[in-house]
This record gives C-alpha cells, sequence and structure tokens, in this order.
C-alpha cells in the first residue's frame, strides 16, 4: 500500500526492497545530509540511533520511511530545510502533530525530507486579543496557554496531540464550531515558508490568493510557520452533556424516524447556535453536546430534540515527544440533507453488520456540521477555499485494527467502505464530500482531490501552479498544478 510509487518516476518500475539501496539514491542522500549539515539543522536519518521510533506513525497501520527529519525552531531554519530539499530534489512534508490518518506528515509515501515542527511550540496572546501560535503547536497546549494569558480560545478539535498545523490549514472543526466556525475561520494571517525557500506573510490584504489556498488546502502550498489568530473570550461558563439515546435498541424503522427527526429540528434551524452536538455511533448510541453557556440555558436549547469530557481523558500540556498510537482505517463523509431512503440503507448496515457478532471494532461520529444556525454555514464560502460549508452533517467512520488478526487491513477498508457506502450510495455526488482531515489512505488521488476540494479545486490548482509548480510540497493525495 505504501509502495515507493511515486519516489522518483524512474523508479517506479523497480521493486526496491528499501529506498536506500540504489547507488544513485545513496549520493542523493549524502547530498542533502551534507546540506543539512552545513546548514546546520537538527535531524535524524536511517544512520540514527533514534530513526525507528523518529518515523513511528501515529496511526501504526500507514508505515512510512520518509528520507530524514529535520527539527526546526525557527523560520529561517525551516527555510534552509526546504532549501536542502530542493537541491537534493526530494519531496517535504511538513508535520506537527503527526495525527495523519494516512501519515500524510510522514510524506504518506516514502522518500520525503520531514519538516518536523513540534519542537517549536509558541503561544502569545496579544493586546488586541489576537494570538500567534506556531504551527508545532499541540491543540491542548494552545487552549491551555491562551486561557492562561487571558481566558481566551479558538475554536479547535477536541485531541490535545493534534498539532495545529494541518488541523488548521484543513479545516478545524470541533465542539465550538457552530458556536465559533472552524478553526481556519479565527486565522487572520500566516508566515509561510514556500517552494523558493522565502517567508511570506498572507492575509486578507497581502498575498491573498495564497491566503485563501492555504486556508482549506494549506499542505500543498507551503509550511506555515506562524498563525494569527483572533481569539474569543472563555471566561464563560460551558455546559457538558453526554445524553443516551435509543436509537439501537428498538426497531430499524424507529431508528430511521429517529435519524429523520432529528435531522428535520436542526434544518428547521432548531440547533441553538450556542449548542454543539454529535451522535456518537456504535453499539449504544450518544448523542455528545457542549453548549456555550449556562446548564439552565442548555436544557432549554436541548428541549425540541426531546432524544431521551470532551478530551477523552487526555492532559492538555501536550507539546513535543508526543508518543500515543492507534491502528485503524478512517474515512468520512459531508453530506447535504440525508433522504430516508440513505438512512434506511445506513440502519440496515449498522444492525445487520456492524453489531453481529465477530464485527471489528468500530466507531462513527455524526456531527452537525453545516446547519442554519451555525457559524460554519454563515460564513461566506468564498472566504477560503474549504469547500464544504454546504454540508450539513460530517461523519468520521473508524474501525480499529488493534487487536486484530494480520490480514485484517483489507477486512476493515471493506467493513468501513461498506457503511460509507451504505449512506450515500443513495445520494447524489453533488450532495456528498469528505474531509481533509480525516483524510482517507485508500481514496486515489484524483479522487481525493474532488472529493475533498470539490468546487474550490480549479482554483486551487491554478494557485499551486503559481506558488509550487514542480511540487515540492507533494503527498499522495496533494493538490495537483493546473497545466
Ligand atoms: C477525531 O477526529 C475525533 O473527533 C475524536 O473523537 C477521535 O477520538 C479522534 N479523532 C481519534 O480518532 C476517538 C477516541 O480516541 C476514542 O476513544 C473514541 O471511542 C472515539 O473518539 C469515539 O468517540
Amino acid at each position: 500500500m505504501v509502495a515507493t510509487k511515486w519516489v522518483l518516476p524512474l523508479l517506479a518500475s523497480l521493486a526496491a526492497a528499501s529506498p536506500f539501496d540504489r547507488p544513485f539514491l545513496r549520493a542523493r542522500q549524502e547530498s542533502l545530509n551534507a546540506c543539512l549539515e552545513a546548514a546546520n539543522l537538527t535531524y535524524v536519518d536511517e544512520g540514527s540511533a533514534t530513526w525507528e521510533k523518529a518515523i513511528q506513525p501515529h496511526n501504526l497501520r500507514v508505515p512510512v520511511t520518509p528520507r530524514a527529519i529535520v527539527y526546526p525552531t525557527s523560520a529561517e531554519e525551516v527555510q534552509a530545510a526546504v532549501l536542502c530539499a530542493v537541491q537534493s530534489e526530494i519531496k517535504v512534508a511538513a508535520k506537527s502533530g503527526g495525527h495523519s490518518y494516512a501519515s500524510m506528515g510522514l510524506g504518506g509515501q516514502d522518500g520525503s525530507l520531514v519538516i518536523q515542527l513540534d519542537r517549536w511550540h509558541e503561544v502569545t496572546l496579544r493586546e488586541d486579543n489576537t494570538a500567534t501560535v506556531t504551527a508545532g503547536t499541540r491543540l491542548g497546549y494552545a487552549a491551555l496557554e491562551l486561557f492562561q494569558q487571558g481566558k481566551r480560545g479558538f475554536s479547535h478539535g477536541t485531541c490535545p496531540s493534534v498539532g495545529s498545523g494541518g488541523h488548521i490549514v484543513h479545516g478545524g472543526f470541533g465542539f465550538s464550531s457552530h458556536t465559533h466556525g472552524l478553526a481556519l475561520d479565527a486565522v487572520i494571517g500566516v508566515k509561510v515558508v514556500l517552494a523558493d525557500g522565502s517567508l511570506v506573510y498572507a492575509s486578507a490584504t497581502e498575498n491573498t490568493d495564497l491566503f485563501w489556498a492555504i486556508r482549506g488546502g494549506g499542505s500543498s502550498f507551503g509550511i506555515v510557520t506562524e498563525f494569527e489568530i483572533d481569539t474569543f473570550d472563555v471566561a464563560h461558563q460551558f455546559s457538558w452533556f453526554t445524553i443516551e439515546t435509543n436509537l439501537t435498541s428498538r426497531t430499524k424503522a424507529d431508528a430511521v424516524a429517529g435519524l429523520m427527526a432529528y435531522q428535520s429540528i436542526i434544518e428547521d434551524g432548531g440547533l441553538d447556535k450556542k449548542l454543539n452536538m454529535r451522535l456518537g455511533l456504535g453499539a449504544t448510541t450518544n448523542l455528545e453536546v457542549v453548549f456555550h453557556g449556562p446548564e439552565d440555558e442548555a436544557r432549554e436549547a436541548l428541549e425540541p430534540f426531546m432524544l431521551r469530557g470532551w478530551a477523552y481523558g487526555d492532559p492538555l500540556n501536550i507539546t513535543d515527544s508526543y508518543s500515543g498510537h492507534y491502528n485503524s482505517y478512517v474515512s468520512s463523509l459531508m453530506t447535504k440533507h440525508i433522504p430516508e431512503e440513505a438512512f434506511a440503507g445506513f440502519v440496515d448496515y449498522w444492525f445487520d453488520v456492524a453489531l453481529a457478532d465477530g464485527a471489528l471494532p468500530w466507531w462513527a461520529q455524526m456531527d452537525v456540521h453545516g446547519d442554519p444556525q451555525g457559524a460554519i454555514a454563515n460564513a461566506p464560502s468564498e472566504f477560503s477555499s474549504y469547500a464544504h460549508r454546504d454540508k450539513l452533517w460530517l461523519f468520521q467512520f473508524s474501525t480499529s485494527l488493534f487487536f486484530s488478526a494480520p490480514g485484517n487491513d483489507e477486512a476493515a477498508i471493506a467493513f468501513t467502505t461498506g457503511m460509507v457506502d451504505s449512506l450515500k450510495d443513495s445520494m447524489d455526488a453533488d450532495d456528498w464530500g469528505r474531509y481533509a482531515n480525516y483524510v482517507d489512505s485508500e481514496l486515489e488521488r484524483e479522487v481525493a482531490q474532488e472529493q475533498y476540494f470539490s468546487t474550490s479545486l480549479d482554483r486551487l490548482m491554478a494557485v499551486k501552479a503559481e506558488y509550487d509548480p514542480d511540487q515540492l510540497f507533494w503527498n499522495p493525495q496533494s493538490i495537483d498544478p493546473a497545466e
């Protein structure tokens, strides 16, 4: 799966056991090392004692062997590393938290120079309540620092160990998004190292095409070193509920009717802007709720639904050298209104296949994403290249292989794909897409670009042609330049 397909096109037909056992690749490695040494950069490669640990992906299912990993702690060092990759003619991948389900931070396929940013974690809240956050800062640490420096925060995901870089540039959905939008909606400026090694600033008034492209398709355009972020007040009360539903304990028809009723209340504008909601699907199904306000108001806002720990127990103070893992296949789906027959197909699969004895361990999440009351749908669509503001639902599907026999990889892919298909197969192609941050390792390159970037893809490809025509910033699903 993670073959050396792309490393150098001329190598594609050679079945190399390791990308390093060809003499000309070794020469290339030496020139890269010489360049990294000359620039005085901290890095590891195949010969380093810590190499095996350094290249271990967060998702153990998708191993990738890069050429080397550099650990910069300043923009100048990122620039120097990028120029070494250019000179050695190898691809570059930025890695901040390293949580990509398809190991894109390690390059997605063998042979890249990885620029690992997590040793550079700096958060500074300014007088005007904007903040600078370096891309290598993990989300929990960013949240903690902003709170401690002035009781401020911004919208982002729930996992404290996820890095800011990839999370923010491809969306950044979480339990504040209904109220405040995506992480990328809060970004007012970025410092970016481009493919020619230059460091530029992009905002609504400078390098505007780049600013638009970075907020949606970021990893294909350069390496963001620093975000400028607008923060909001988090001094007020939050209320957090988990509400058990009876969706799986009754008939399939009841489950479909329940899902339809849930959807229609939301589509009719019944979801208070302060509510952020997810249905966690599995053998039992819970509604997870974060209300940006006090409990009595929350109870009132929840009334229309009548469906009778948000960091998953992880500490927040996580910076570099994080070493958690999963071993899973993940996919996503973002949809407009789901027709009853699609819910029916999904409930059939859920009840008959996924809840059957011997099924692989799985979970799914059904998040309210782009409903009429929410901040995501109400941000102008031309504001950034994020293409799915019109999608009501955001689903994530995950099948774990941790305790499985070898060979279950294909079974996990087939199982999850079956679940996704049961929902989308009766929908129009225009009515669904996928979320780039729940990156699906199995999508073909062109399909991935279309499904992640949809109506923004043509313009993204034009910006790619302008800023990185030779595709220095490349992974198996990166954006192709327009021809
Ligand atoms: C995400 O994007 C989700 O928003 C998190 O809920 C998810 O965490 C992570 N990524 C990791 O895939 C998982 C927890 O690690 C599991 O313990 C939990 O069972 C699952 O969410 C379902 O809620």
